[in-house]
């Protein structure tokens, strides 16, 4: 019988989740669509891939070089029956009132525009194909304020809100979609967040088990190995040492 083929497009996928969700969607048998400003990390993870790849190297902050680059795939690319919106992450942790502005923007131009632009250039191609599935991975921040984190809480508060948007909008259109919302993961999260300060970030992670990448991808691949009748609106996953956005049971 002849295999159908299943395309995935992955935002961050040069970098933890969104690497470990390629890996995983490969493995499942889906053709990649690789997305990262990393080109060489997309290469790397492109030749150790089994299924077919493409790369686009382009920052989501970018409005006209997204679209170009998106609206530029090979139309037999264009078939995308996944879209994983993971490109983001957190930029300094301060009281609001000592926030850098460079942060916020990246935050809000990265997490949230980002978010949409891809958004907007994919979702006409499922709409045309009458079914596809967006995974917007948002955040226990985005359901949840904690101190010194306001604006990054606010941009994950908002992919929540874009995602409730979208599946109500989405419904005519046979295009489901899940938000995920992880608690702490081992990534370069916090290396990002805490612009490469070694301790602060491995601090971030010390005395309990965090989740690693693999974890949420593989809740990714479950949702989307689903039966076409079911879709999973949201879910919530932490280690089992976290129980809310700040709540740890720590072992120091
Ligand atoms: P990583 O820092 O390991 O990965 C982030 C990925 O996003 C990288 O591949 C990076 O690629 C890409 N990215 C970041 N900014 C941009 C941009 N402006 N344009 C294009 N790509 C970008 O972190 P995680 O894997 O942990 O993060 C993935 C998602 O998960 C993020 O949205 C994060 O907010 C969310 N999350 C993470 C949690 C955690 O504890 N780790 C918990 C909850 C949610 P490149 O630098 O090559 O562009
Ligand atoms: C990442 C998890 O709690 O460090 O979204 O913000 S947290």
């Amino acid at each position: 019988m002849e295999q159908i083929r299943k395309i995935a497009l992955i935002t961050g996928a040069s970098s933890g989740i969104g690497r470990a969700t390629a890996v995983q969607l490969s493995e499942a048998g889906y053709d990649l669509v690789l997305c990262g400003r990393r080109k060489e990390r997309l290469e790397e993870l492109a030749a150790q891939l089994k299924t077919d790849t493409v790369s686009l190297v382009f920052d989501v902050r970018n409005k006209s070089l997204t679209f170009d680059t998106l609206n530029g795939l090979p139309e037999e690319w264009k078939a995308i029956d996944v879209l994983v919106n993971n490109a983001g992450n957190a930029h300094g942790l301060e009281p609001i009132q000592d926030g850098d502005v460079q942060d916020w923007d990246m935050m809000i131009d990265g997490n949230v525009k980002g978010l949409l632009y891809v958004s907007k250039a994919v979702m006409p191609w499922m709409i045309e194909r009458k079914k596809g599935h967006i995974i917007n991975i948002s955040s226990v921040a985005g359901k949840q304020t904690y101190a010194n984190g306001a604006v990054y809480c606010a941009s994950k508060a908002a992919v929540e809100k874009i995602s409730e948007g979208m599946r109500l909008d989405l419904l005519p259109h046979g295009v489901k979609v899940t938000n995920i919302a992880p608690g702490a993961v081992n990534t370069e999260f916090s290396e990002v967040r805490f612009k490469g300060d070694e301790a602060k970030s491995e601090a971030v992670y010390r005395g309990y088990e965090p989740l690693i990448a693999e974890d949420i991808a593989d809740a990714i691949t479950y949702v989307v190995t689903r039966p076409a009748r079911v879709q999973i609106a949201d879910m919530t996953i932490f280690p089992s040492a976290q129980a809310s956005a700040t709540s740890f049971w720590k072992d120091d």
